[in-house]
């Protein structure tokens, strides 16, 4: 919050930069835990704390379902540091990074059943991940290869939405046509602090909660929208928001991938057995800049960085695994041995794209016949070709 009580400067994260309990008053939501209350079930040190309601929904999670969390978050880094590796060799134009974000992503993301569907924001590759992306898929519109990177209804995921905050619209539409089928799936929308501030979220959330639909909004606070600091537009945590929509919210360490599928998952059984939408604000942190265009130096204090590397979510469970005897080099060693294979097969998917033809633009705009289009294709079609034809000019 603003040392004055007015709008905090630039840098400051306001209200919003603990990842601790904040105090203040408890507002409707899941009975145990307010829309304060941080839920944390490994803290940052690796230390598991036990939890009165929460523990009962990660019960399943065994040493080797941990290890298997470990590995997704190792598997999405790599991803994520190969893919701004290939934008920094000029094989991308763009690239949103995840970094810090993992487990926020691979907690809920692993909560999910094949048949819930995903409306994402851009930075969401891990929550892709998860459904079972085709990795070359992940790349194709960074590469300017094509409008959309995959067919939505192969892994229930929309294509990435990067107008700010329109697919929670998207998800809240489509979970009220889930109720229409009688079918128990969930839809889950996934984006960013900012987004908040957005009249698309807000006006998703008269509607969700209007018609009890089976969403979830899934908001991941990495502190950040683009260079403006949460604190500029949440004074309170942007959990508190949804309350007043009549929606419960819930409060959850980003960084801690059990707490974030443990609350996902509690938000899934609400949805499917006709509780209607959840709000989930995951406390994290955008370690990276805000794409590969971006240089958060020119706007974030070095030492807030550092400060949210000792919180870094694979290094806490990482040390947690330690502490159970799960993180022997056998297991590390075939961690890593995963991470280069996918980071290699995504360098390879990148590479051997095809370029497409000029044309290709015109596909996909219609799903049926345009006259207008097509007019405009033949001609676009008839200038390509006249250079092809121009008579070659020699030298004088
Ligand atoms: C409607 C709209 N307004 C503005 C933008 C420009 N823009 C792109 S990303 C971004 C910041 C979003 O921040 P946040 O919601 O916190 O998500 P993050 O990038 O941190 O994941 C903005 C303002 C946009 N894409 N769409
Ligand atoms: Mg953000």
């Amino acid at each position: 919050m603003a040392q004055d009580g007015t709008r905090p400067g630039p840098g400051s994260t306001g209200g919003n930069d603990d990842a601790g309990p904040a105090s203040g008053t408890v507002l409707p939501g899941p009975a145990h835990a307010g829309a304060d209350d941080l839920v944390q079930l490994i803290d940052h040190h690796g230390v598991r704390h036990p939890h009165g309601h929460y523990d009962a929904l990660v019960a399943d999670v065994d040493g080797a379902a941990l290890q298997r969390l470990y590995e997704d978050m190792v598997v999405v880094r790599r991803i994520d540091a190969e893919a701004t590796a290939l934008q920094r060799q000029g094989e991308l134009a763009l690239w949103p990074p995840l970094l810090g974000q993992e487990a926020a992503q691979i907690g809920s993301g692993r909560a999910l059943r094949s048949d819930d569907f995903v409306f994402s924001s851009y930075r969401e590759n891990a929550v892709a991940y998860c459904r079972g992306v085709d990795l070359a898929d992940i790349l194709r519109v960074w590469r300017g290869n094509a409008s959309s990177g995959w067919d939505p209804y192969t892994i229930n995921m929309a294509t990435p939405q990067v107008i700010i905050g329109a697919q929670t619209l998207h998800a809240t539409g489509y979970a009220m046509g889930i109720v229409n089928d009688g079918a128990d799936s969930v839809a889950v929308a996934y984006f960013g602090d900012g987004a908040t501030s957005q009249g698309d979220v807000n006006e998703a959330m008269v509607f969700a909660a209007s018609y009890q639909a089976p969403v979830i909004f899934f908001c991941q606070n990495n502190h950040w929208a683009i260079s403006e600091p949460v604190g500029l537009q949440a004074h309170v945590p942007i959990a508190r928001r949804a309350p007043g929509f009549g929606i419960p919210s819930v409060r959850v360490d980003g960084n801690d991938v059990l707490a974030c599928l443990a609350v996902t998952r509690e938000a899934l059984a609400r949805a499917r057995s006709g509780g209607g939408p959840t709000f989930i604000e995951a406390v994290t942190y955008r370690m990276g800049p805000h794409t590969t265009a971006d240089d958060p130096t020119r706007y974030r204090d070095a030492n807030e960085l550092e400060d949210w590397a000792a919180r870094d979510p694979l290094a806490r469970l990482a040390t947690l695994l330690d502490s159970l005897g799960l993180l022997d080099a056998g297991y590390t060693d075939s961690v890593k041995a995963r991470a280069d294979a996918v980071a290699a097969e995504l360098r390879e998917g990148c590479l051997s794209m095809p370029e497409p033809a000029p044309s290709d633009v015109f596909k996909h705009v219609y799903s049926t016949p345009n006259s207008w289009l097509d007019r405009q294709q033949d001609h676009y079609e008839r200038y390509l070709a006249s250079f092809a034809q121009a008579p070659q000019e020699g030298p004088r």
